[in-house]
């Protein structure tokens, strides 16, 4: 079980090397080095070589730990067993290392041996010796018997088992005592004036509710009919009265033994609870993770993504509206070079805050990547989105980013795309609400744009002004003619990506070279994504095509595959930045 929760675990976070090792170790200890150990029979090296470590260990904590079976062995003793184990159940080199370590091996026992006061040890004839040391927990021994005579010598005799004893001489205060004290093992006459031991019996199983008792009465019956009903009653064992203290002892010696054996059942049982729940606590905690970014607490794009294609089929099968949001600090850079990345990171963390504050329980707010968040508004239309992240996008210029001595302004830019016959699919709504993000951007950042309004834009720029400027040469490394149309024709904005990309293009690249070389897939996934975006806007096909690949294996987790492209990569940019200056009039042709 331990193994099949780690291999969960590890399928969430594959990269944790600590998971996969405990993952071994549970899955593997039992294997034996010369291939007679479970589950797999492994054999020498086929085993992890932790398990063949903690193998050794485990064994030693067993023989030298007390348990209910068992006595503990003494440091020499297991190491005889150990040492004749050696290339047998255990790798040679890890008795070795035992050996080089004994005096740690002892002095960790030492510090963590059971108390010998309260071991179960096994008599030399197997029978637990049931002096008031040998037993693990205390176990009172309630006697019940009207006759003053009797009773003295039932206590006089029971007393020599070390248990406290507690007399009663009649079934009312029994039970007092029962339910003040909770004795595991009652000795009862059977006949008493009132009500009987069978009574006291019914009545303390009634009350115990599961908890072991053991119940020996003293009876002079023995016919049949009596014996069944006490037996029905509950009772489980009977003494002939008048009794001789050998054979009382002896009955009960196993009482007591049972009650220990119950008592331990109990402990293990509540350990074993304990353990689940630790286990469910771990696991949801493991589930949250995974869907959680950890900078803001947000959900992560991974959940994002999920999340919006349910919203999108609840929206199809139910004609519902759906409208997605995403939204960007401007100038988020500049923040980061005056004040540092830690600060930036405040802002972020802020920022999620007066997103939470702003938006209600039902949408779900995201960081997708960098400084970009999106925001999933399940049955909310256009105009609906739009009011809301008005309200964000006012929030957020009115609010003071502090921390230490440092107050920040910031504004986001927001874009909004609401699901249409157009945007059928997840990504098509995001695309859309990319898109007005950067018309948003374009239009001067610290607003809300939607797709809507982006699509009638570009329409009428197109019908004013039928034909837009065509790069002369197709081997060009950009086409302005498409940059236009994929600015919806809007001059100004088309100009800011084009010389957005020529002043952070080299940066990005550099970042992106960083990333691969110090082997972060995260941030490798990250900056390829950012210039990807960039790349694309600009027609940098080539430029964005390479990014996309390295944002792939930034995602499967192969930063050190990256360095060969990154040097593609650093040319096309350069080819393209070369190309944007020489053309440096077609440029301002284009935004005319
Ligand atoms: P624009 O208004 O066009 O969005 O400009 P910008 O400066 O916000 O955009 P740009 O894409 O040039 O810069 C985004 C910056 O966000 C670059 C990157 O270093 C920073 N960034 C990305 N992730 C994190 C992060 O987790 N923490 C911090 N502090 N900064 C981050
Ligand atoms: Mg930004």
């Amino acid at each position: 079980m331990g193994a099949q929760t780690l291999d969960a675990a590890l399928q969430r976070f594959p990269g944790a090397k600590f998971l996969q090792m405990a993952r071994d170790i549970a899955l593997s200890h039992h294997e034996n080095f010369d291939g007679s150990g479970y589950p797999a029979g492994l054999s020498g090296q086929q085993i992890p070589f932790c398990a063949r470590i903690v193998a050794l260990a485990d064994v030693y904590d067993a023989l030298t730990s007390r348990r209910v079976y068992k006595d503990s062995m003494t440091h020499e003793q297991a190491k005889d067993i150990i040492l004749r184990q050696r290339g047998r159940h255990f790798d040679p080199e890890a008795v070795d290392a035992f050996l080089r370590a004994e005096e740690q091996f002892v002095a960790v026992r030492t510090r963590l041996q059971d108390d010998p006061a309260s071991g179960d040890r096994l008599a030399g004839n197997g029978d637990l010796v049931l002096d008031q040391a040998s037993v693990a927990s205390p176990c009172k021994i309630l006697v019940v018997e009207d006759s003053p005579l009797v009773l003295r010598k039932l206590i006089e005799v029971l007393g020599t088992t070390g248990q406290t004893v507690l007399p009663a001489t009649n079934v009312q205060e029994a039970m007092k005592l029962f339910d003040e004290q909770h004795p595991g093992l009652v000795v009862s006459d059977w006949e008493m004036p009132g009500a009987s031991g069978v009574d006291l019996c019914a009545q303390i199983r009634r009350l115990a509710a599961g908890r072991p008792v053991h119940f020996i009465m003293l009876t002079i019956r023995s016919d049949e009919e009596s014996l069944l009903e006490a037996y029905k009653a509950g009772i489980d064992d009977f003494v002939p009265k008048p009794f001789s203290p050998e054979e009382m002892l002896a009955r009960v010696r196993a009482g007591l033994r049972s009650f220990q054996v119950h008592e331990e059942l109990a402990r293990k049982t509540a350990g074993l609870q304990a353990m689940n729940a630790q286990l469910a606590a771990i696991n949801s905690r493991l589930d949250r993770l995974a869907i959680t970014d950890e900078l803001t607490g947000l959900f992560n794009r991974r959940h994002a993504m999920v999340r919006l294609d349910e919203q999108s089929a609840v929206s199809e099968r139910y004609g519902r509206p759906l409208s997605v949001a995403m939204l960007d600090i401007d100038h988020f850079k500049r923040i980061n070079d005056t004040h540092g990345h830690d600060v930036g990171d405040v802002v972020l963390r802020q920022l999620a805050q007066i997103l939470r504050e702003q938006t209600r329980e039902s949408d779900t707010i995201c960081r997708v990547g960098g400084e970009e968040f999106l925001i999933i508004f399940p049955s909310e239309t256009e105009k609906e989105a739009v009011a809301c992240t008005e309200r964000c996008r006012a929030a957020v210029e009115r609010h003071s980013f502090r921390t230490g001595n440092v107050s920040i302004s910031a504004t986001i830019s927001v874009g909004i795309a609401a699901r249409s016959p157009a945007t059928l699919n997840s990504f098509d709504l995001i695309r859309a609400a990319d898109q007005a993000l950067y018309a948003a951007k374009g239009a001067g950042r610290n607003r809300v744009r939607t797709f809507q309004a982006v699509q009638d834009g570009s329409q009428s720029m197109k019908e004013s002004n039928p034909s837009p400027l065509r790069s002369e040469n197709p081997r060009n490394p950009i086409d302005l003619a498409m940059i236009s149309d994929r600015c919806g024709n809007d001059a100004q904005f088309a100009a800011a990506v084009i010389e957005r990309f020529r002043v952070q293009s080299s940066d990005e690249v550099g970042r992106i070279e960083q990333a691969a070389a110090s082997g972060n897939a995260d941030a490798l996934r990250r900056t390829a994504h950012n210039l990807k975006s960039m790349a694309a806007y600009v027609s940098a096909d080539a430029a964005a095509d390479l990014c996309k690949k390295l944002e792939e294996m930034g995602r499967a987790n192969r930063p050190g595959e990256a360095m060969q492209l990154v040097a593609k990569l650093r040319q096309e940019v350069a080819d393209v930045n070369a190309w944007i200056a020489q053309n440096a009039n077609s440029r301002l042709a284009l935004c005319a």
